[in-house]
């Protein structure tokens, strides 16, 4: 059984877990670290695709790739939810090249879509941490604290919000900034 952390925010829980996100996690959608040209990748983004089938693929040439920062939704064909949201993050060049701004734009880009289309339950991936080298430490605080500002301005909008953290040592790091800023 998976080790679940959950913290509070208005109405909404906040789970930290450590998975795999194409795995079953009781949300509605998951959110794919993806790339500008949402045509799939290594990483969590490959882990989605193999785990969804051609379908998303297919269904992702449609879109026309998508900005860092922005979001597009697809159906999540075999994977055990209802959509898959894909947002490319920014790769990490030092901090100085509004990668933070950027992050938190994929966030409330991700959160936005997702009211759009009523869905309550959501999972993110750590966005930017992997290929894109974006230190997990920074990513957390710029993830949780763009959330949480995001669910005190849209409060009852979500019933939960959670991130998959693929390892112990992430999942530490995002418990060490939920612990601080929750
Ligand atoms: N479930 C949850 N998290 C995962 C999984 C999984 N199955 N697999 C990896 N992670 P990355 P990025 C974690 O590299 O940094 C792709 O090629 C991983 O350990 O997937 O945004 C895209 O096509 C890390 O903590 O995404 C882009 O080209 C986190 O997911 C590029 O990589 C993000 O790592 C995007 O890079």
């Amino acid at each position: 059984m998976d080790r679940i952390f959950d913290y509070k925010v208005h109405d909404t829980v906040i789970r930290l877990v450590c998975g795999d996100i194409t795995r079953d996690h009781g949300v509605e959608a998951i959110v794919n670290a993806a790339n500008t040209t949402l045509l799939g990748g290594g990483g969590v983004d490959g882990a989605i695709h193999r785990r969804a089938g051609p379908g998303l693929l297919q269904e992702c040439r449609t879109l026309n790739g998508c900005p860092t920062g922005m979001a597009k939704i697809t159906g999540a064909y075999s994977l055990p939810c209802r959509y898959v949201i894909h947002t490319p993050g920014p790769v990490w060049r030092g901090g100085g090249s509004g990668e933070s701004g950027l992050l938190a734009s994929c966030y409330r880009s991700c959160l936005d879509l997702a009211r759009e289309n009523g869905i309550r339950t959501v999972a993110f991936s750590s966005i930017s941490t992997g290929a894109y080298g974006y230190p997990p430490d920074q990513a957390s605080k710029v993830a949780v604290s763009t959330v949480a500002e995001y669910l005190g301005n849209y409060p009852g909008s979500f019933d939960l919000v959670m991130w998959v953290l693929y390892s112990d040592g992430i999942l530490q790091i995002y418990r060490n900034t939920a612990d601080s800023l929750i």
